[in-house]
């Protein structure tokens, strides 16, 4: 075959010489590091969580409701909102907190010393296991729980980065990226499928941390929140059994919760900005106050 003249042939060394171009080209950069002094702010609760409600911002604040909703007083928590599309997320006192400038991150301060988590997956093990739910202690259901939380780790690049990425934010449509991450996008989601037909919840009977890693990723695109037309191009009313995991899952008060912690986008009732009690959900929803600055 011919080569297109249009061709990209990359050069011999890479170099940072012009933007990307796409949704996110104000905030990528080859380089590591803060781009400017900030410091974080710090409630009154031990906890201090820094996100904002994208699927990995998610999947924290519904454990966090769901531990609230199970009793745990000690995981009260304040969630600051990091704007990521702003470069909030380069700011000192951040990086100081994720070198890898990205939320979620979560400062644990019970303690003597405040002690820095970051990466969701490690984030959902550490409050799981700082409050003994949603992991499993016995040893076959635990590595079937962690076996699957990794799985999300691994696998959500290709659905956001991959898929998403080229169906919905890249600048052009290339064919050939979209089809093979629509592709893998598929494969994944009836990873899901055959193993949510034989079991209730992901990791077994019992309700834990890999759903609620994986609920925001593939429940959300199966329930048609993520980039735009892709349920449809991607046909996921036929996951039959992710769709029951996702209603299922919808059904509870502590993931809608969850859901609206630092949310920036869809009705203004479903967004809090930033949490700080309990009650705010009812009194200090986007529609009702005025933005977080
Ligand atoms: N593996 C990381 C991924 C986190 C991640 O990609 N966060 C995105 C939002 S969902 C982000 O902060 N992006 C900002 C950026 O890339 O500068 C995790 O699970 O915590």
């Amino acid at each position: 075959m011919m080569a297109d003249s249009s061709e990209y042939v990359p050069p011999k060394v890479w170099t940072w010489s012009k933007p990307s171009g796409g949704t996110f080209a104000s905030i990528n950069r080859p380089v590591a590091g803060a781009t400017h002094e900030k410091a974080l702010p710090v409630g009154r609760h031990p906890l201090q969580l820094y996100s904002q409600g994208t699927p990995n911002g998610v999947k924290v604040t519904v454990l966090l409701e769901e531990l609230l909703a199970l009793g745990h007083r000690g995981a009260e928590y304040d969630a600051w909102l990091i704007r990521i599309a702003e470069g909030e997320q380069f700011g000192s006192g951040f990086v100081a907190v994720n070198p890898n400038s990205k939320i979620p991150a979560l400062v644990d301060r019970s303690g003597p010393e405040p002690i820095r988590v970051f990466e969701s997956g490690s984030i959902l093990v550490y409050l799981a296991e700082r409050f003994g739910a949603f992991l499993p202690t016995a040893r076959a259901a635990r590595a079937e729980c962690l076996s699957w939380l990794f799985w999300q780790m691994g696998s959500a690049p290709y659905l956001g980065g991959g898929f998403g990425h080229f169906y919905t934010y890249a600048p052009t449509r290339i064919e050939y990226a979209i089809d093979r991450f629509a592709m893998e996008v598929k494969r994944q989601l009836d990873v899901l499928d055959r193993r949510l037909a034989a079991s209730r919840y992901i990791a077994g009977d019992a309700y834990t941390i890999a759903d609620m890693a994986i609920f925001p990723w593939y429940g959300g695109l199966a329930k048609g929140w993520s980039y735009g037309t892709a349920a449809e191009f991607l046909s996921v009313q036929e996951y039959k059994h992710v769709q029951r995991w996702a209603d299922m899952l919808l059904e509870r008060p502590a993931v809608r919760r969850g859901r609206m912690v630092n949310r920036t986008s869809g009705e203004l009732s479903s967004q809090l900005h930033e949490r700080h009690d309990a009650g705010d959900f009812d009194t200090k929803t986007a529609d009702k106050a005025p933005p977080a600055k």
